[in-house]
């Protein structure tokens, strides 16, 4: 690793060091909220074309940083360009979200014409590396896919928001045929997290967002072994990659993640207790999160307060603050700016 890399805030903290203040970046930090986002994004109706055009990935990207001046920098992409560069037919519906052609079983998995996912996803890897060569030295770049779980849930489901009983359902019924489209997705994330690495990624994310909603067997089959298996061939690959791992809702199976997968990092969501997570998760070991992303919506002296209890519970060891889940789309910015100046201002 160069010097200037090792500097970076965020890299220490993935290294085990404790800052005070410990650096920050929120979970989709990039979008609606921000007025040049929705400005950028007429330039591009189609979401898909959007994520596949480097110079507006790469303005989308910025556009936090030049407000805020996170410590790192989020990859503008989203997690289902994997599905559609399998060759799932995806789009992306004002007021409804991700819509998805349905895969439910390995007849239709086998339907899917996989193409030729390097060449979908070259615009990505060049948004990576340009941003790479223009982010300030201080700020790491995270690059990010959805981990195989969560993936599968949109793609058998075909859209967001429904009880993924089709999902769990294939799980159960033939888990021999949906190991298949795990299987798939696991070598196809290990390979976009890879390019990703190799175009200047300090360090990727998996988003697991639906990994509270498996029973335990499930959980350990399909979140803990397909998570796993992606850090052991990044890692082979890359000695020098660092993975931030979030399995959202995991509950009591957060301490099993964190030692069973190899992440560098857990990822919380804001349901875990902070004192819990710094006894348990902490360790040596950085955390992540776990501020509510409605607590940032509301502002006033409850962000404040529940700022302060974060920091004062994980503040002490590696961390990285953070959101238990993205930013939602009616935050005020001058909320984001306020709790900005908390964390700066945070200290013993
Ligand atoms: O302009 C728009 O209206 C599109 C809104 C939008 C944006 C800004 C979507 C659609 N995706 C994104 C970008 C995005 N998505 C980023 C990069 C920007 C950043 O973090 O700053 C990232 C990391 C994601 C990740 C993502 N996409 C996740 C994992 C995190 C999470 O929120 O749980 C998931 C589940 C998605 C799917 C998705 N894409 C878009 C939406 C609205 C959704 C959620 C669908 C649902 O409700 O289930």
């Amino acid at each position: 690793m160069s010097l200037s890399q090792s500097k970076k805030p965020l890299l220490r903290v993935l290294d085990g060091e404790t800052l005070t203040p410990p650096p920050f970046w929120l979970m989709r930090q990039a979008g609606r909220y921000l007025p040049e986002y929705r400005a950028l994004r007429e330039r591009a109706p189609d979401f898909l074309e959007f994520c596949y055009t480097p110079d507006l990935a790469v303005e989308a990207t910025l556009q936090p940083l030049r407000r805020f001046d996170m410590d790192a920098a989020i990859l503008f992409s989203d997690i289902l360009v994997v599905p559609h560069a399998l060759g799932q037919p995806v789009s992306f519906e004002e007021g409804i979200g991700p819509v998805l052609e349905a895969v439910r079983d390995l007849d239709d998995l086998r339907r899917l014409n996989s193409g030729r996912p390097e060449e979908v996803l070259g615009p990505v890897y060049e948004t990576v590396a340009t941003l790479k060569g223009t982010l300030p030295d201080k700020t790491a770049l995270i690059g990010f896919a959805g981990a195989p779980w969560t993936l599968a849930t949109y793609m058998v489901e075909g859209r967001g928001g429904t009880d993924h009983g089709h999902v769990k359902n294939w799980a159960y019924r033939d888990a021999e045929g949906f190991g298949e489209l795990i299987g798939l997705l696991t070598a196809s994330v290990t390979a976009h997290l890879s390019r990703q690495i190799e175009s200047g990624a300090d360090v990727v994310q998996l988003f697991d967002s639906w990994a509270g909603v498996l029973a335990e067997t499930q959980f350990r089959r399909w979140v803990l072994e397909p998570t796993a298996e992606i850090v052991r061939h990044l890692k082979d690959k890359h000695p020098e990659a660092r993975v931030i791992g979030f399995p959202r809702g995991a509950g009591a199976l957060y301490g099993d993640y964190a030692d069973a997968t190899g992440v560098d990092v857990i990822a919380i969501d804001e349901a875990v207790p902070a004192v819990w997570a710094a006894d348990t998760l902490q360790r040596g070991r950085a955390v992540q999160g776990n501020l509510s992303n409605l607590a940032l919506v509301n502002g006033g002296q409850t962000l404040a307060d529940e700022t302060h209890r974060i920091l004062g519970a994980l503040g002490g060891g590696p961390f990285i603050f953070n959101l238990g889940h993205g930013v939602l789309p009616g935050t005020p910015p001058e909320n984001v700016a306020r709790l900005a100046s908390l964390i700066r201002g945070w200290g013993p």
